[in-house]
Protein backbone atom coordinates (compact mmCIF):
# COMPACT_ATOMS: atom_id res chain seq x y z
CA UNK A 1 0.00 0.00 0.00
CA UNK A 2 1.19 3.74 -0.10
CA UNK A 3 2.54 5.75 2.40
CA UNK A 4 0.39 7.72 4.39
CA UNK A 5 -0.96 10.71 2.49
CA UNK A 6 0.69 14.01 2.88
CA UNK A 7 -1.59 16.33 4.97
CA UNK A 8 -0.62 19.25 3.46
CA UNK A 9 -3.08 18.40 0.38
CA UNK A 10 -5.38 16.23 -0.28
CA UNK A 11 -4.88 12.68 -1.15
CA UNK A 12 -4.05 12.27 -4.98
CA UNK A 13 -5.77 9.53 -7.15
CA UNK A 14 -4.31 9.36 -10.75
CA UNK A 15 -7.38 8.04 -12.86
CA UNK A 16 -7.34 6.47 -16.49
CA UNK A 17 -10.52 6.86 -18.01
CA UNK A 18 -12.36 7.70 -21.30
CA UNK A 19 -14.86 10.71 -21.56
CA UNK A 20 -18.25 10.44 -21.39
CA UNK A 21 -19.70 14.29 -22.01
CA UNK A 22 -23.04 13.14 -20.63
CA UNK A 23 -21.70 13.62 -17.24
CA UNK A 24 -23.17 9.65 -16.17
CA UNK A 25 -19.71 7.40 -16.32
CA UNK A 26 -16.27 7.65 -17.16
CA UNK A 27 -13.61 10.54 -16.34
CA UNK A 28 -16.34 12.44 -15.73
CA UNK A 29 -18.13 10.01 -12.61
CA UNK A 30 -14.44 9.36 -11.67
CA UNK A 31 -14.04 13.47 -11.27
CA UNK A 32 -17.09 13.98 -9.25
CA UNK A 33 -16.50 11.10 -7.12
CA UNK A 34 -12.93 11.23 -6.11
CA UNK A 35 -13.28 14.82 -5.42
CA UNK A 36 -16.77 14.33 -3.24
CA UNK A 37 -14.93 11.85 -1.62
CA UNK A 38 -11.98 14.55 -0.66
CA UNK A 39 -8.96 13.25 -3.06
CA UNK A 40 -7.66 15.39 -5.73
CA UNK A 41 -7.84 13.61 -9.29
CA UNK A 42 -5.53 13.33 -11.65
CA UNK A 43 -7.28 12.86 -14.87
CA UNK A 44 -5.26 11.07 -18.24
CA UNK A 45 -7.88 10.94 -20.76
CA UNK A 46 -7.71 7.56 -23.20
CA UNK A 47 -10.95 7.93 -25.25
CA UNK A 48 -13.21 10.20 -26.18
CA UNK A 49 -17.00 9.27 -26.64
CA UNK A 50 -20.30 10.43 -28.25
CA UNK A 51 -22.90 9.48 -25.89
CA UNK A 52 -25.94 10.85 -23.98
CA UNK A 53 -27.86 9.00 -21.40
CA UNK A 54 -29.21 6.24 -24.10
CA UNK A 55 -26.26 5.10 -24.95
CA UNK A 56 -22.74 5.19 -26.91
CA UNK A 57 -22.26 6.44 -30.29
CA UNK A 58 -19.00 6.65 -31.22
CA UNK A 59 -15.58 6.06 -29.35
CA UNK A 60 -12.32 6.81 -30.82
CA UNK A 61 -9.29 6.12 -28.27
CA UNK A 62 -6.27 7.94 -28.06
CA UNK A 63 -2.72 7.63 -29.40
CA UNK A 64 -0.83 5.42 -26.83
CA UNK A 65 1.88 7.86 -26.37
CA UNK A 66 -0.20 10.87 -25.67
CA UNK A 67 -1.85 8.61 -22.87
CA UNK A 68 1.79 7.47 -21.86
CA UNK A 69 2.91 11.43 -21.91
CA UNK A 70 -0.19 12.89 -19.83
CA UNK A 71 0.84 10.31 -17.15
CA UNK A 72 4.60 10.32 -17.12
CA UNK A 73 4.46 14.22 -17.16
CA UNK A 74 1.64 14.34 -13.89
CA UNK A 75 3.63 11.46 -12.26
CA UNK A 76 7.13 13.70 -11.97
CA UNK A 77 5.42 16.06 -10.27
CA UNK A 78 2.76 15.11 -8.05
CA UNK A 79 2.66 12.23 -5.49
CA UNK A 80 -0.07 9.66 -6.58
CA UNK A 81 -2.00 7.92 -3.52
CA UNK A 82 -4.10 5.65 -5.95
CA UNK A 83 -4.67 4.25 -9.30
CA UNK A 84 -7.75 4.08 -10.90
CA UNK A 85 -8.17 2.60 -14.56
CA UNK A 86 -11.61 2.34 -16.58
CA UNK A 87 -12.16 2.32 -20.40
CA UNK A 88 -8.69 2.17 -21.99
CA UNK A 89 -9.75 2.29 -25.89
CA UNK A 90 -7.10 0.62 -27.54
CA UNK A 91 -4.44 -2.27 -26.48
CA UNK A 92 -2.05 -0.37 -27.34
CA UNK A 93 -3.67 2.30 -24.52
CA UNK A 94 -3.42 -1.32 -22.06
CA UNK A 95 0.46 -2.27 -22.87
CA UNK A 96 1.43 1.56 -22.53
CA UNK A 97 -0.84 1.86 -18.70
CA UNK A 98 0.61 -1.38 -17.39
CA UNK A 99 4.00 -0.33 -18.40
CA UNK A 100 3.24 2.66 -16.60
CA UNK A 101 1.43 1.14 -13.11
CA UNK A 102 4.58 -1.70 -13.16
CA UNK A 103 7.22 1.08 -12.53
CA UNK A 104 4.90 2.13 -9.12
CA UNK A 105 3.91 -0.82 -8.02
CA UNK A 106 3.34 -0.12 -3.63
CA UNK A 107 0.69 2.09 -5.60
CA UNK A 108 -2.63 0.42 -5.03
CA UNK A 109 -4.51 -0.06 -8.55
CA UNK A 110 -8.35 -0.40 -9.01
CA UNK A 111 -9.30 -1.86 -12.19
CA UNK A 112 -12.75 -1.72 -13.45
CA UNK A 113 -13.19 -3.92 -16.31
CA UNK A 114 -15.72 -1.50 -18.47
CA UNK A 115 -16.17 -4.22 -21.10
CA UNK A 116 -20.06 -2.50 -22.48
CA UNK A 117 -22.12 0.52 -21.34
CA UNK A 118 -25.81 0.14 -19.66
CA UNK A 119 -26.98 -0.28 -22.85
CA UNK A 120 -24.87 -2.61 -24.01
CA UNK A 121 -22.68 -0.80 -26.62
CA UNK A 122 -19.06 -2.80 -26.70
CA UNK A 123 -16.50 -0.74 -25.50
CA UNK A 124 -13.84 -3.81 -25.31
CA UNK A 125 -12.44 -6.09 -27.82
CA UNK A 126 -11.82 -9.63 -27.16
CA UNK A 127 -8.28 -8.61 -28.16
CA UNK A 128 -8.18 -6.07 -25.64
CA UNK A 129 -10.02 -8.43 -22.92
CA UNK A 130 -7.40 -10.94 -23.63
CA UNK A 131 -4.35 -7.44 -22.91
CA UNK A 132 -5.84 -6.58 -19.85
CA UNK A 133 -5.70 -10.36 -18.59
CA UNK A 134 -2.29 -10.64 -19.05
CA UNK A 135 -1.09 -6.84 -18.86
CA UNK A 136 -2.87 -5.94 -16.09
CA UNK A 137 -4.03 -8.03 -13.78
CA UNK A 138 -0.38 -8.92 -12.26
CA UNK A 139 -0.35 -5.26 -11.13
CA UNK A 140 -4.56 -4.72 -10.00
CA UNK A 141 -4.83 -4.76 -6.44
CA UNK A 142 -8.78 -4.61 -6.59
CA UNK A 143 -10.98 -5.57 -10.20
CA UNK A 144 -14.32 -4.51 -9.80
CA UNK A 145 -16.55 -6.50 -12.53
CA UNK A 146 -19.70 -7.15 -12.33
CA UNK A 147 -20.94 -10.70 -12.56
CA UNK A 148 -21.16 -10.60 -17.04
CA UNK A 149 -17.97 -8.68 -16.88
CA UNK A 150 -16.11 -11.37 -14.31
CA UNK A 151 -17.86 -14.56 -16.45
CA UNK A 152 -16.79 -12.81 -19.91
CA UNK A 153 -12.71 -12.31 -18.90
CA UNK A 154 -12.58 -15.55 -16.72
CA UNK A 155 -13.79 -17.36 -20.00
CA UNK A 156 -16.56 -19.04 -18.62
CA UNK A 157 -19.43 -17.05 -20.85
CA UNK A 158 -20.39 -20.55 -22.08
CA UNK A 159 -19.53 -22.82 -18.93
CA UNK A 160 -22.62 -23.69 -17.00
CA UNK A 161 -21.17 -24.52 -14.16
CA UNK A 162 -18.48 -21.98 -13.42
CA UNK A 163 -19.32 -19.68 -10.18
CA UNK A 164 -18.95 -16.49 -9.59
CA UNK A 165 -16.47 -17.74 -7.35
CA UNK A 166 -14.72 -20.12 -9.37
CA UNK A 167 -14.56 -16.87 -12.17
CA UNK A 168 -12.96 -14.85 -9.62
CA UNK A 169 -10.33 -17.93 -8.43
CA UNK A 170 -9.26 -18.05 -12.19
CA UNK A 171 -8.77 -14.00 -12.17
CA UNK A 172 -7.15 -14.05 -8.82
CA UNK A 173 -4.84 -16.58 -10.28
CA UNK A 174 -4.21 -14.11 -13.10
CA UNK A 175 -2.81 -11.64 -11.05
CA UNK A 176 -5.52 -9.70 -9.38
CA UNK A 177 -5.06 -9.34 -5.43
CA UNK A 178 -8.69 -9.04 -4.85
CA UNK A 179 -11.57 -9.42 -7.11
CA UNK A 180 -15.44 -6.95 -6.14
CA UNK A 181 -18.07 -9.24 -8.09
CA UNK A 182 -21.19 -7.06 -8.10
CA UNK A 183 -24.27 -8.25 -8.39
CA UNK A 184 -27.06 -6.54 -10.11
CA UNK A 185 -27.41 -8.62 -12.82
CA UNK A 186 -28.15 -11.58 -11.02
CA UNK A 187 -31.73 -12.77 -9.90
CA UNK A 188 -31.31 -11.92 -6.25
CA UNK A 189 -33.92 -9.80 -3.98
CA UNK A 190 -31.51 -7.97 -2.67
CA UNK A 191 -27.91 -7.03 -4.63
CA UNK A 192 -25.11 -9.22 -3.57
CA UNK A 193 -22.02 -7.79 -3.77
CA UNK A 194 -18.65 -10.12 -2.69
CA UNK A 195 -15.07 -9.02 -2.15
CA UNK A 196 -12.96 -12.80 -2.92
CA UNK A 197 -9.10 -12.74 -2.05
CA UNK A 198 -6.66 -15.60 -1.98
CA UNK A 199 -7.62 -17.96 0.12
CA UNK A 200 -11.73 -17.28 -0.57
CA UNK A 201 -14.60 -15.08 0.54
CA UNK A 202 -13.20 -11.67 2.03
CA UNK A 203 -16.75 -9.83 2.54
CA UNK A 204 -20.11 -10.11 0.98
CA UNK A 205 -22.81 -7.21 1.50
CA UNK A 206 -26.40 -7.05 0.60
CA UNK A 207 -28.45 -3.78 -0.43
CA UNK A 208 -31.92 -3.12 -0.85
CA UNK A 209 -32.52 -3.35 -4.95
CA UNK A 210 -33.12 0.01 -6.36
CA UNK A 211 -35.82 -0.12 -9.55
CA UNK A 212 -34.35 2.54 -11.95
CA UNK A 213 -31.49 2.18 -14.67
CA UNK A 214 -28.33 3.54 -13.47
CA UNK A 215 -25.72 5.34 -16.01
CA UNK A 216 -22.40 5.34 -14.30
CA UNK A 217 -22.79 3.01 -11.13
CA UNK A 218 -19.23 0.92 -11.63
CA UNK A 219 -17.61 3.70 -12.20
CA UNK A 220 -18.73 5.48 -9.42
CA UNK A 221 -18.39 2.63 -6.90
CA UNK A 222 -14.58 1.92 -7.98
CA UNK A 223 -13.38 5.59 -8.46
CA UNK A 224 -15.12 5.29 -4.59
CA UNK A 225 -12.74 2.08 -3.50
CA UNK A 226 -9.89 4.47 -5.03
CA UNK A 227 -10.64 7.81 -3.16
CA UNK A 228 -11.23 5.17 0.07
CA UNK A 229 -7.57 3.61 -0.29
CA UNK A 230 -6.06 7.12 -0.99
CA UNK A 231 -7.11 8.12 2.46
CA UNK A 232 -5.63 5.44 3.95
CA UNK A 233 -8.33 3.09 4.96
CA UNK A 234 -7.91 -1.12 4.62
CA UNK A 235 -8.84 -2.63 1.75
CA UNK A 236 -12.38 -4.44 2.96
CA UNK A 237 -13.22 -0.89 5.02
CA UNK A 238 -12.81 0.84 2.17
CA UNK A 239 -15.03 -1.17 -0.12
CA UNK A 240 -17.73 -1.25 2.39
CA UNK A 241 -17.63 2.42 2.26
CA UNK A 242 -17.46 2.89 -0.88
CA UNK A 243 -20.47 0.53 -1.66
CA UNK A 244 -22.14 2.81 1.26
CA UNK A 245 -21.31 5.62 -1.11
CA UNK A 246 -22.44 4.43 -4.13
CA UNK A 247 -26.17 3.00 -3.15
CA UNK A 248 -26.69 6.79 -1.65
CA UNK A 249 -25.95 8.51 -4.98
CA UNK A 250 -28.25 5.70 -6.72
CA UNK A 251 -31.00 6.25 -4.58
CA UNK A 252 -30.85 9.49 -4.81
CA UNK A 253 -30.14 9.89 -8.77
CA UNK A 254 -31.57 11.88 -10.84
CA UNK A 255 -32.90 11.98 -14.52
CA UNK A 256 -31.82 15.05 -16.90
CA UNK A 257 -32.40 13.28 -20.29
CA UNK A 258 -34.63 10.88 -21.76
CA UNK A 259 -32.58 7.91 -20.47
CA UNK A 260 -30.50 6.22 -17.67
CA UNK A 261 -30.47 8.09 -14.10
CA UNK A 262 -27.36 9.62 -13.38
CA UNK A 263 -26.10 8.51 -10.18
CA UNK A 264 -25.98 11.75 -7.40
CA UNK A 265 -22.33 11.76 -6.61
CA UNK A 266 -22.97 14.96 -4.45
CA UNK A 267 -26.24 14.11 -2.91
CA UNK A 268 -24.48 15.07 0.47
CA UNK A 269 -24.16 18.51 -0.59
CA UNK A 270 -27.94 19.42 -1.93
CA UNK A 271 -30.47 20.68 0.29
CA UNK A 272 -33.95 19.88 0.49
CA UNK A 273 -34.79 21.51 -2.97
CA UNK A 274 -32.08 19.30 -4.38
CA UNK A 275 -29.83 22.42 -4.55
CA UNK A 276 -26.17 22.74 -3.33
CA UNK A 277 -26.42 24.23 0.79
CA UNK A 278 -24.39 25.31 3.26
CA UNK A 279 -25.80 22.79 5.61
CA UNK A 280 -24.83 19.66 4.07
CA UNK A 281 -27.10 16.93 5.36
CA UNK A 282 -25.68 13.92 7.06
CA UNK A 283 -26.10 10.82 4.81
CA UNK A 284 -28.86 9.14 5.90
CA UNK A 285 -28.76 6.10 8.54
CA UNK A 286 -27.55 2.65 6.65
CA UNK A 287 -30.51 0.30 7.35
CA UNK A 288 -30.16 -0.95 3.71
CA UNK A 289 -27.47 -2.89 4.04
CA UNK A 290 -26.43 -6.30 5.58
CA UNK A 291 -22.93 -7.66 5.23
CA UNK A 292 -21.39 -11.50 6.73
O1 LIG B 1 -20.16 2.91 -17.35
C1 LIG B 1 -19.01 2.50 -17.94
C2 LIG B 1 -18.35 3.52 -18.83
C3 LIG B 1 -17.10 3.95 -18.52
N1 LIG B 1 -16.42 4.85 -19.27
C4 LIG B 1 -17.00 5.38 -20.37
C5 LIG B 1 -18.27 4.98 -20.74
C6 LIG B 1 -18.98 4.02 -19.96
C7 LIG B 1 -20.33 3.61 -20.33
O2 LIG B 1 -20.93 4.05 -21.25
O3 LIG B 1 -18.81 5.52 -21.84
C8 LIG B 1 -16.24 6.37 -21.18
Amino acid sequence: MSADPDPAFPPIVLTFAGSDPSGGAGMQADILTLASMGCHPLSVLTAITVQDTLGVEGVQALDAEWVADQARCLLEDMPVDAFKIGVMGSVENIAAIAEIVSDYPDVPLILDPVLASGRGDELATDEMTHALRELLLPHTTILTPNSMEVRRLADADEDEEATLAACAARLIECGAEFVLVTGTHEATPQVVNTLYGRSGIVRSDSWQRLPGQYHGSGCTLAAAIAAMLANGLELPEAVREAQDYTWHTLQKAYRPGMGQFLPDRLFWARDENGAAGDDAPAPPASDVRSSH
